[in-house]
């Protein structure tokens, strides 16, 4: 395992707080993340126009969330991004692709959480950037493809649908798939006047809720059907942690003032029962949802994000301090792995999938109380990312964060294009475009509040 300062050197890892050059030197920043920004789009634009993702070391393409059809996935989930940045005409012709292209009629099946919160999410934040009325009608068309799956005896959505016949799959379904849509389809009701997709997306949410524990935690598998529980373990990781995002979401974005009561219970619980402080560091253990008792010490990657929640919350101390755990680990091994044992001290999982959260929650915190040290964290996070994700034909995912150096896989996933860039820049740029007191992001990244179209 290498230092941060054996992976950047002392120049690089030296912290950007010097008052005199300091702001000139946030915004030669923002400049290099727009400038990475466009330099990519051109390589997509040229080697996979339309296509959902690249495969930035071959050059070549694959998709998602259907297995043998594109939709643009990378260009849907670009598009605000390209905006906020001042990418203008690389967003008009985005735009013009989708006007021109995107068809949702495909016979082929989708995950039903994925497909809303990159597709439905990104068309949305399009909308929200550019007013186009086209933008709306195909995230509203998509919408009601997917609003069959959510056809059951509890409410709680079918994992996967066809998009033509409506044909739904998986039933075995979790937290995150259940209740990570209420802020995209409310905003649809909003601008449609239909209130079905919030009722819907709403009733799953609350009926969860109502499935907790004594308590207050819920468990990581759930049937749709029956309602009844599939398994004890809790977690802010994978396939749980966008459910606890969207109960605090639904109150910042709609004054939903039940989900914020449903937040701030969850929450506490977890705080509670999960919490567990080693060596100075803050962890979120899993936990049997029923007894409390500690599964284990594994980390996920993706419950990186959790701190930049907590301190939205009003847990600042506890957000600040888990995200420092994460922050200490990316010191560490330049890019976080997407699994650690705290326990142990070692990865568990050494790939990593150009992951956003820490930047993430980095954004978060620094949106909450403008601390220099959570820009400095994605600044690490962004120079490591030069340094170690760059390839000849993009940004691509690594296999192994732990080899010297490290192992390149061959993917870029859609989200890079929809978080970490926007983050970075919008932590950097200090933009106009940007409304910094008053914004909502979804857990995509997402703008669906807080875009200055006159700017
Ligand atoms: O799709 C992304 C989103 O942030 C999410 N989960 C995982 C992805 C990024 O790692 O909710």
């Amino acid at each position: 395992m290498t230092s941060a300062a054996g992976l950047f050197g002392a120049a690089a890892a030296a912290p950007l707080t010097a008052r005199s050059n300091g702001l000139r030197a946030w915004k030669t920043l923002a400049e290099d993340v727009k400038g990475e920004m466009a330099w990519a789009w051109d390589l997509y634009r040229q080697h996979a126009w339309g296509k959902d993702e690249i495969k930035p070391v071959s050059a070549t393409t694959s998709s998602f969330p259907l297995k043998h059809h594109h939709l643009g996935l990378t260009l849907i989930e670009a598009l605000d991004t390209l905006w906020v940045m001042g990418l203008d005409s690389r967003f008009r012709d985005g735009v013009d692709w989708v006007k021109g292209n995107a068809d949702f009629d495909v016979d082929g099946e989708v995950s039903v959480f994925e497909t809303s919160i990159r597709l439905i999410g990104g068309l949305l934040s399009a909308h929200h950037a550019s007013g186009d009325p086209v933008l709306l009608a195909k995230a509203k068309d998509l919408a009601d493809r997917l609003l069959p799956a959510f056809d059951t005896p509890t409410g709680f959505p079918y994992r996967f649908i066809n998009l033509k016949t409506g044909a739904v799959r998986d039933p075995e379904t979790n937290p995150a798939e259940i209740g990570t849509f209420l802020p995209e389809w409310g905003t649809l009701s909003r601008l449609t006047g239909d209130p079905r997709y919030h009722d819907v997306t709403r009733r799953a949410m609350v009926t969860l809720f109502e499935k907790r524990s004594k308590l207050d935690l819920l468990a990581v598998k759930i049937d749709a059907r029956s309602g009844e529980w599939l398994d004890r373990r809790a977690t802010v990781g994978s396939y749980a942690d966008s459910y606890y995002e969207y109960l605090w979401d639904s109150w910042q974005l709609f004054g939903d003032a039940e989900c914020r009561q449903m937040y701030q219970l969850c929450t506490a619980a977890i705080l509670r029962h999960q919490q567990v402080w080693r060596d100075g560091r803050l962890w979120i253990a899993d936990v049997d949802f029923e007894t409390g008792r500690i599964i284990n010490a594994e980390q996920d990657e993706l419950a990186s994000f959790y701190g930049g929640l907590l301190a939205q919350g009003g847990a600042m101390k506890e957000g600040a301090a888990l995200t420092e755990s994460w922050a200490g680990l990316q010191d560490r091994f330049g890019v976080l792995p997407e699994g650690y044992d705290y326990a142990t001290g070692k990865p568990i999982a050494v790939g990593n999938a150009l992951r956003p959260e820490l930047a993430d929650a980095a954004f978060n915190l620094w949106l909450l109380d403008r601390n220099p040290r959570w820009r400095e964290i994605a600044r690490i996070h962004f120079l490591a990312m030069k340094r170690w994700n760059k390839v000849e034909y993009g940004y691509t995912d690594l296999a192994d964060v732990t080899s010297e150096p490290k192992r390149q896989a061959d993917h870029c996933p859609g989200y890079w294009w929809s978080e970490q860039m926007k983050y970075y820049y919008l932590m950097f740029a200090d933009t106009p475009r940007f409304d910094y007191k008053r914004n909502y992001l979804t857990t995509e990244g997402n703008v669906l509040l807080g875009f200055r179209r006159g700017a």
